[in-house]
C-alpha cells in the first residue's frame, strides 16, 4: 500500500536506521505523532514543561543553545524523562557548514549534540558533504539526520530547485537521512528520468502547527493538524507556543490541556488518512 497509508508500526518495519525505527515505534506505541518545541531559555521552565507533556509526545525538540543557565546534568536531566516518560529527543540545531566544522559542532564544544540527541537536522544549502560530516559522527552512534527541505516562514527560499535537490541528496544517503523537515510529504519531488521513488520512506516532520493563531508577527505560519497530517501527509507535527503558552508554561494544567489537544488532533487526522 501507499506509504501514506500504511501505519506507523507497519512503517517500523521500513526501516533500518536505529533513530528512525524508534520514532516510529514510539509514535504506534504512544499512539500519538506529536513532538513539543521546547523553546525557553531556563533549565527549571524547560524541565517542568517536559514532564508535563511526556506522556502525549514521541519527541521532544530542543534548541539547546538558547538555554541561559545551561550545564550537562541538564542534559542527563532530558535523558531520564525520556526514559521516564518513553520518549525521543530531537536537537534542531540545523547545521550550515562544511562538512569538517559540522563534525566538530556535533561531537564536541559545550553541548556534544551528537551524545544524547537521537535526531538533528541540517539545512542542505554547503551540499552532500555535510552529510559526510555529519554522518561520521552520527551514523556510528545509531543517530538520524533530517534535512531541511522546506521552511515554515513566509519567504522562505527553501522551494522549487532547492527543495529538489535537498531530496536528491537525501535519497543519495539513506542511511544516515531518515527524512525532511518539511510543509509535505516528498515523495516524487526531485525525481530524474527513469527513476522512482518506490519503497522510499522519508519521515515528515513538520513545524508551524497551531489551532489558534495563523501567525506570531516574526514570519511564522501556522497550519493546523489537520491540514499537516491529513491534507499534506505529514508524519509528525512540531507544536510550540501553542503547547506552552506566553508564559512558558507556568500553568502545568494549562501545558497538559494543549498537549493533550494537540496530541488527539495529530491523531485522529493520521486515523483519517489511514482510512481507520
Ligand atoms: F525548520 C523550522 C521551520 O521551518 N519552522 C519552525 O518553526 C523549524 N522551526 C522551529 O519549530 C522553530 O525554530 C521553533 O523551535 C519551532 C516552532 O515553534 P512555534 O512556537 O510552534 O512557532
Amino acid at each position: 500500500a501507499s506509504i501514506l497509508k500504511q501505519t506507523y508500526s507497519q512503517r517500523a518495519a521500513n526501516h533500518t536506521n536505529p533513530a528512525a525505527k524508534a520514532l516510529l515505534e514510539t509514535i504506534a506505541r504512544k499512539r500519538s505523532n506529536l513532538c513539543v518545541s521546547v523553546d525557553v531559555t531556563k533549565k527549571a521552565d524547560f524541565l517542568r514543561i517536559i514532564d508535563v507533556v511526556g506522556p502525549y509526545i514521541c519527541l521532544v525538540k530542543t534548541h539547546v543553545d538558547v538555554i541561559e543557565d545551561f550545564d550537562y546534568s541538564l542534559v542527563e536531566q532530558l535523558q531520564e524523562l525520556s526514559v521516564k516518560h518513553d520518549f525521543q529527543i530531537f536537537e534542531d540545531r540545523k547545521f550550515a557548514d562544511i562538512g569538517n566544522t559540522v563534525a566538530l559542532q556535533y561531537s564536541s564544544g559545550v553541548y556534544k549534540i551528537a551524545q544524547w540527541s537521537h535526531i538533528t537536522n541540517a539545512h542542505p544549502v554547503p551540499g552532500p558533504s555535510i552529510i559526510t560530516g555529519l554522518s561520521s559522527v552520527g551514523l556510528p552512534l545509531g543517530r538520524g539526520l533530517l534535512l531541511l527541505a522546506e521552511m515554515s516562514t513566509k519567504g522562505s527560499l527553501a522551494v522549487g530547485s532547492y527543495t529538489e535537490e535537498a531530496v536528491r541528496m537525501a535519497r543519495a544517503n539513506r542511511d544516515f537521512v531518515i527524512g525532511f523537515i518539511a510543509q509535505r510529504r516528498m515523495d516524487g519531488i526531485g525525481l530524474r528520468d527513469g527513476e522512482s521513488s518506490a519503497g522510499e520512506d522519508f519521515l515528515v516532520l513538520t513545524p508551524g502547527v497551531g489551532l489558534d493563531v495563523k501567525g506570531d508577527g516574526m514570519g511564522q505560519q501556522y497550519r493546523t493538524p489537520r491540514e499537516v497530517v491529513l491534507e499534506s501527509g505529514c508524519d509528525v507535527i512540531i507544536v510550540g507556543r501553542g503547547i506552552y503558552g506566553k508564559d512558558n508554561g507556568a500553568n502545568p494544567d494549562a501545558v497538559r490541556a494543549q498537549a493533550e489537544r494537540y496530541r488527539a488532533e495529530g491523531w485522529k487526522a493520521y486515523q483519517e488518512r489511514i482510512g481507520s
